[in-house]
């Protein structure tokens, strides 16, 4: 019998077979573009997904210890501030991933016994699988729902599984992967997923040093290069093109007068690369924009969260003040 522990809701195979159609037409699509651009979502394969763990553990990505210190040593601040209003409540990560972060608040509110109960929504079902074995054996008693699919129709899904109030975490900074229009409409949308007194619990990489934020994309070790090479080995795999990937280059920029983190793959030489029939050319020295990691102050916070129909309560920042997770309320 199924538990409520158990519960994974899976997407199905047709739903695959059109994330699958939707990355070919994406991938013709930007590299048809001037400029030629693609989009960052597609970095994770099982390939990426690995190479992202490199980065997270490298010495210059701040970013993932940073939060870790917020959810590690700032627990009961974010515990005290997600339960005060007294009820019970369902508490939905977007893209938990191995919920390393989160299962601090977890294990603090199991043992404070809130009733609540946790839903994971990943697009990656392996992940979810993994992480309900983890969590199962770490928290026990832990309530778990695992959604399998995008965020906004799990969303949905997990409206329709429980009516309780929603905690939404939304951490890493992925929110900075997205241009400033693109943040605007997914607060927007998420917006109109909850209901006035609903909280937000977004993760914002805060303007610092430029250095210390190119360093931590232009690592010396090379692994972000490699992640962003993965994308065309991916479009090889999946796609049945014929990139040559030693013929292509990672170059980063940081600027510091937009905040804006950029990752390019520039061409080493005149060449073709067929992607299904379609034939693309790339000219020596042109470039593919790949990825934004959009840093921000808090008063680009705070326009965003007012602009969309939230009211930010409280941002609880780490120790050496370089990353944020903001709390936002529903209105
Ligand atoms: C997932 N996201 C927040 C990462 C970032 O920092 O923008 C992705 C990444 N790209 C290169 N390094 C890390």
């Amino acid at each position: 019998m199924m538990t409520q522990a158990d519960k994974t809701l899976h997407i199905s195979a047709m739903e695959q077979g059109s994330i699958k159609d939707q990355f070919k037409t994406d991938v013709k699509k930007g590299l048809g573009d001037t400029p030629k651009k693609l989009q960052s979502k597609y970095f994770y394969d099982a390939i990426g997904d690995g190479l992202f763990q490199q980065i997270m553990a490298m010495p210059e990505y701040y970013l993932t210890r940073c939060e870790l210190d917020i959810f590690k040593n700032r627990t009961v601040d974010l515990a005290t501030l997600i339960t005060n209003a007294g009820t019970a409540f369902d508490l939905i990560e977007l893209g938990a991933g191995d919920a390393t972060k989160s299962s601090y608040l977890l294990k603090h509110l199991i043992r404070q016994n809130i009733e609540f109960a946790y839903m994971p929504i990943d697009i990656s079902g392996n992940i979810l699988n993994v992480l309900n074995e983890k969590l199962k054996a770490d928290i026990p008693g832990l309530p778990i729902t695992c959604l399998e699919g995008d965020y906004f129709t799990m969303l949905k899904k997990a409206t329709k599984i429980s009516g309780r109030r929603k905690v939404v975490l939304f951490l890493g900074g992925n929110i900075g992967n997205m241009e400033q229009e693109e943040a605007l409409a997914f607060c927007l949308e998420l917006r109109e997923h909850v209901n006035p007194g609903d909280i937000v619990v977004m993760g914002f990489d805060l303007k610092k040093n430029p250095q210390t934020i190119l360093d931590a994309y232009n690592d010396k070790a090379g692994i972000t290069a490699a992640f962003n090479l993965n994308m065309l080995a991916r479009i090889n795999r999946e796609l049945k093109a014929n990139f040559n990937i030693d013929s292509f280059k990672h170059y980063q920029n940081y600027d510091p007068l937009t905040g804006a983190c950029r990752s390019f793959l520039i061409s080493c030489d005149d060449q073709k690369v067929s992607i299904d029939e379609k034939i693309i050319s790339f000219a020596k020295d042109e470039f593919i924009y790949m990825e934004v990691s959009q840093k921000f102050s808090q008063e680009d916070i705070q326009v965003l969260a007012n602009a969309t129909g939230f009211e930010i309560t409280c941002s609880v920042t780490d120790s050496k003040g370089w990353f944020t997770d903001s709390l936002w309320v529903a209105h």
